[in-house]
């Protein structure tokens, strides 16, 4: 989320550049389909992993290429990419933050609208609470996987500061019973274009600044240049993505040489990076539930008669042990 804006400095323009945000996919991935440690001697252990890397274990099980196609569904279901799916209320922000996730974090995330048979293939839920937290939250926290639930707090470039952000977080938090992050979606995909920061230029170097109401930057006539950069300026960084860029522009604009820098700034100050410790740390669950999953396909397919002495063979191990 937002720092307290006067204390924003070009170092941290520079050291968000350094710092990579992303959630390295293809380690959260190993490490969701590899687990060998936890089940060592479990077939379906070694199926699921794909082990050994020169062909999957399941063939030298089954000759029936029928049993054999299911299995390999059972084994591409397991190894998937990690997916997120980010619910709330409507205009909570969820579209927004869901970009957020995969632009600055690199990983499969989905926003509202998607279908049941996507929605069978999330890992993690990221609820979205956006104000003071209501009834319709709670409700629908309540009905979350808790140990796969990561709850942020959105939109907190409109509050005032991160001390605000932070203390809101922490109220949210104790209301809803999970740990709350504070996140700007907005700030996360901030994507200013060259002509927009050229514009904010103009606009700091005749001392423009912010309105305090934001219906009061939207001047200049319909289809001219100002009004098309102030509409676009308002949709992509808001009230307070102008006002910080505008402050900035005018005491230090070394701080924001160019609109890249401008971007990285805000993604930096996103809080969106506070969210990679949530992710990995849920790791181990993900991996619980894809061999729950994986299991309960192979049973369906036993019950159905389909290769069922392979499928027993595969589900000896009756119980998924987890470190
Ligand atoms: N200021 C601000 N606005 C946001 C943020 N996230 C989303 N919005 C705005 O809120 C509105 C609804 O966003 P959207 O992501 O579509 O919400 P959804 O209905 O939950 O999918 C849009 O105008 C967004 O630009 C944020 O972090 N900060
Ligand atoms: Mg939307």
């Amino acid at each position: 989320m937002i720092g307290n804006r006067s204390e924003v400095r070009s170092s941290e323009v520079h050291s968000s550049e350094a710092h990579s945000t992303e959630v390295r996919s293809s380690e959260v991935h190993s490490s969701v389909v590899r687990s060998g440690n936890e089940l060592a001697g479990c077939e379906l252990d070694r199926v699921l992993a794909g082990d050994p890397p020169s062909g999957p274990t399941h063939r030298s099980l089954t000759a029936d290429p029928r049993v054999g196609q299911v299995i390999d569904e059972i084994v591409t279901r397991h190894g998937r990419r990690l997916t997120l799916a980010v619910v709330g209320r409507e205009g909570a922000g969820r579209d927004t933050m869901a970009r957020a996730l995969r632009e600055r974090l690199a990983v499969t995330a989905l926003g509202p609208g998607e279908g049941p048979e996507v929605l069978a293939d999330v890992d993690l839920w990221v609820y979205v609470l956006v104000g003071a937290v209501r009834t319709a939250d709670r409700k629908a926290l309540s009905q979350l996987p808790s140990d796969r639930a990561i709850v942020v707090l959105g939109k907190t470039d409109c509050l005032a500061d991160l001390d605000a952000a932070r203390k809101a977080a922490a109220a949210a938090s104790a209301e809803v019973g999970h740990q709350v992050t504070p996140v700007s979606a907005l700030f996360a995909c901030a994507d200013v274009t060259t002509d927009e920061w050229d514009f904010l230029r103009e606009l700091a170097n005749g001392g423009a600044q912010m309105p305090s109401m934001a219906g009061h930057f939207l001047v200049g006539e319909a289809g001219s240049r100002e009004c098309t950069m102030r509409t676009s300026l308002l949709r992509r960084i808001d009230h307070f993505g102008i006002d910080l860029a505008l402050g900035l522009l005018a005491n230090d604009p070394d701080s924001v040489p160019d609109a890249g820098a401008l971007n990285a700034l805000l993604h930096s100050i996103s809080g969106m990076r506070a969210l990679t410790p949530a992710i990995t740390d849920r790791v181990g669950r993900v991996r619980y539930w894809r061999e729950v999953q994986a299991r309960a396909a192979l049973e369906r397919c036993a019950s159905l008669g389909v290769g069922r002495e392979v499928m027993e063979r595969l589900l000896r191990v009756d119980e998924v042990r987890i470190r």
